[in-house]
């Protein structure tokens, strides 16, 4: 059977092809138009990346290689038959465009263990943090810190032929997205268990011993991480973690300095972070309006919220227009899972109270929740409290899709970014006489 890198190679081929003749036989035609208002509004909706690992719909959400999150439960091996599925089989699929057989997941899982020692440096920069540095600096840092490792960078020095690259770049990919789980559970260990470190169990699967590194071994605990960690890694290429790891990328930056650029984006309380701020806003509810409030209460204390000029974290999408489906999965977790937890139920009556509270604020694009509008309520449940520590994880998910598209822009020789920039003056005068 195949190794992930000769089934990769294989595909590679065959899609540099469709993307040269792509280019040349309608390479003049329009995708789309740019607007002012998109030009100084984030750039909204503006076609002019190409992704292949994902693409999001506004109104499905996101399909991943062609498959949405109920598929990939159906389609991708799981630990057990009918569980929640192993990342490392999503890493197959992002790379390759298959869906894995089992034999397949566990060589990536085989593959992610050979490649996982960290090394001591690292570690040691890690303890030399002060304490109270936030948990999304220390793993850019520590991101960094591997980056003298990388394969890719002594490649080029060597003087590399472009049309290998992608060579190094995968090996480095599958190096970094080895290492992140131990990093991320020495972060976890160093700031919430004295730095009391628990090793890597050769048994388990790669979500699974993050897991157990930080301590959660429970079966529950465990199939959260696998479904977790594989709804995370991608969301095609425009959000600000996966764009910015795509535009250092584009410069021939290594994978570890282009991943850590997204990282630094995913620690933004608009972006990533919004995991950590969804959990502090509910124990915020707790405390003024008590854990089972009524849905009046509930509604007051949003417009409080809004009155007070901050937004309802884990509400809203930049592209989505509906109930985001990584939302809807973890529902059904819970359904499964804690179908009594108190924190669930307040969850879920926001889902009942919120969207008519922005709908009606009447300029939300969209009312309705998104990912990490439930994401902590499942990690509280199972003893992971430390809310400030959430985006890690969300950033060692985020690694396999940003990773595996990094492997294919420089497979099909995508060049440097540089879209244009306007002055104020020069839109007034392009838009002069329209
Ligand atoms: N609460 C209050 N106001 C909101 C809001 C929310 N949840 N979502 C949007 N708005 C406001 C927004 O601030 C803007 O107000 P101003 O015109 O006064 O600036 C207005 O509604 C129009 O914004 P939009 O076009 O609907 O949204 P954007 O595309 O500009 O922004 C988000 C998208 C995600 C940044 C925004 O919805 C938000 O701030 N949500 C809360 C934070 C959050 O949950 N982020 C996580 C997003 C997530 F999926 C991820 O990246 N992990």
């Amino acid at each position: 059977a195949p190794s992930l890198k000769e089934a990769l190679a294989e595909k590679i081929l065959a899609e540099q092809e469709r993307v040269k003749a792509l280019k040349k036989e309608h390479g003049s035609k329009i995708l789309g138009q740019v607007t002012v208002e998109q030009a100084i509004g984030g750039m909204r909706g503006i076609p002019c990346m190409l992704w292949e690992t994902s693409l999001l719909d506004a109104d499905e959400g996101i399909r991943f290689r062609g498959y949405t999150i109920p598929e990939l439960q159906e389609k991708l091996p799981g630990a057990a038959p009918g569980g929640e599925p192993l990342p490392e089989g999503l890493l197959w699929l992002l790379l390759t465009g298959e869906v894995p057989t089992p034999a397949q997941v566990s060589s990536v899982t085989e593959e992610l263990r050979s490649r996982s020692a960290l090394p001591n440096h690292v570690k040691a920069l890690l303890g030399s943090l002060p304490a109270g540095t936030h948990p999304m600096t220390q793993l850019a840092q520590a991101v960094l810190g591997l980056q003298s490792g990388s394969k890719f960078a002594a490649a080029y020095d060597a003087g590399l032929h472009k049309s290998r690259y992608w060579e190094p770049v995968l090996e480095d990919s599958l190096d970094l997205i080895a290492k992140l789980p131990e990093i991320a559970a020495i972060i976890y260990r160093n700031a919430y268990a004295g730095g009391e470190l628990i090793a890597p169990d050769p048994a388990l699967d790669w979500a699974a011993n993050l897991s157990a590194m930080m301590g959660f071994r429970e079966h529950g605990a465990l199939e959260l991480m696998r479904l977790y960690q594989t709804i995370h890694t991608d969301h095609e290429g425009g959000n600000v973690s996966a764009h910015a790891t795509h535009l250092v990328g584009s410069a021939l930056s290594d994978p570890y300095l282009a991943f850590a650029a997204g990282m630094t984006g995913l620690a933004g309380p608009l972006h990533g972070l919004a995991n950590q701020e969804v959990l502090r806003w509910i124990q915020h509810v707790t405390r003024e309006i008590g854990e089972s409030p009524s849905k009046e209460q509930l509604r007051e204390f949003v417009w409080a919220t809004l009155k007070g000029g901050k937004v309802v974290p884990g509400f809203g999408h930049a592209v989505l227009r509906r109930t985001d489906p990584r939302y809807t999965c973890q529902r059904v977790f819970a359904q499964k899972h804690l179908p009594d937890y108190p924190m669930f139920k307040l969850v879920s009556d926001l889902y009942e109270v919120v969207p008519d509270i922005l709908t009606a604020t009447g300029k939300v694009k969209n009312p309705w929740p998104n990912v990490d509008a439930h994401s902590g309520v499942l990690l509280q449940y199972y003893g992971i409290t430390q809310e400030s520590f959430y985006t890690v994880l969300f950033g060692v998910s985020r690694a396999m899709g940003v990773l595996a598209q990094g492997v294919w822009s420089r497979a099909l020789g995508l060049p440097i970014e540089r879209p244009k920039s306007l002055t104020v003056d020069a839109m007034l005068d392009r838009v002069k006489g329209q």
